[in-house]
């Protein structure tokens, strides 16, 4: 994973899954979705770009994001979180999209802003905040998985080993 920070960015060689998010602010949270593609071995890249601040760049983003080898764009936004939606505006791919939890509403508004879409242009969105960063990943991995036995695989011992944790959980 090479870093980019003049670009805000950070990028595998040939990314399955590109990770995008309105603001700085928000990596605390997607770095979660970054994690999970980096446990199970997803080449991946993140990116700084803006539905608002900079919405060139972001359409620019997903016009080409399928040419570039992209199956998957996870977008987290907060507060008017219109990222996710853009995104799905432009490019085919499945779009999921991460409501980040803002501090005026904890993330009331970046849910709802996500979550409804008008018919015929889907974002799966997911819950607020690191949980939906996590699960956004790991919806990412399931769709990959579909046309990837060994990712599939992965993601079956990943179930697992929570189950076995689960059952082995002892309480004082
Ligand atoms: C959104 O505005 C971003 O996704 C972020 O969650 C929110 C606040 O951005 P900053 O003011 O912290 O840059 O576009």
């Amino acid at each position: 994973m090479e870093k980019n920070s003049a670009n805000n960015q950070t990028a595998a060689a040939s990314p399955l899954v590109g990770i995008i998010m309105g603001s700085k602010s928000d990596w605390d949270t997607m770095s979660a979705a970054a994690e999970t593609l980096t446990q199970f071995g997803v080449p991946h890249e993140c990116r700084v770009m803006s539905a608002h601040r900079s919405p060139q760049l972001a359409a620019e983003f997903a016009a080409n994001a399928e040419s570039r080898g992209l199956q998957v764009v996870i977008a987290g936004a907060g507060g008017a979180a219109h990222l996710a939606g853009v995104m799905a505006a432009h490019t085919l791919l499945p779009v999921l999209g991460v409501p980040m939890k803002s501090d005026a509403l904890k993330g009331l508004d970046s849910l709802l802003s996500t979550v409804q879409m008008p018919a015929g242009i889907p974002v799966g969105t997911l819950a607020i905040g690191k949980a939906g960063a996590t699960n956004a990943a790991l919806l990412a991995i399931a769709i990959i998985a579909n046309g990837n036995a060994e990712l599939r695989e992965k993601l079956r011992r990943y179930r697992e080993q929570m189950e076995q944790k689960i059952r082995a959980t002892e309480l004082p």
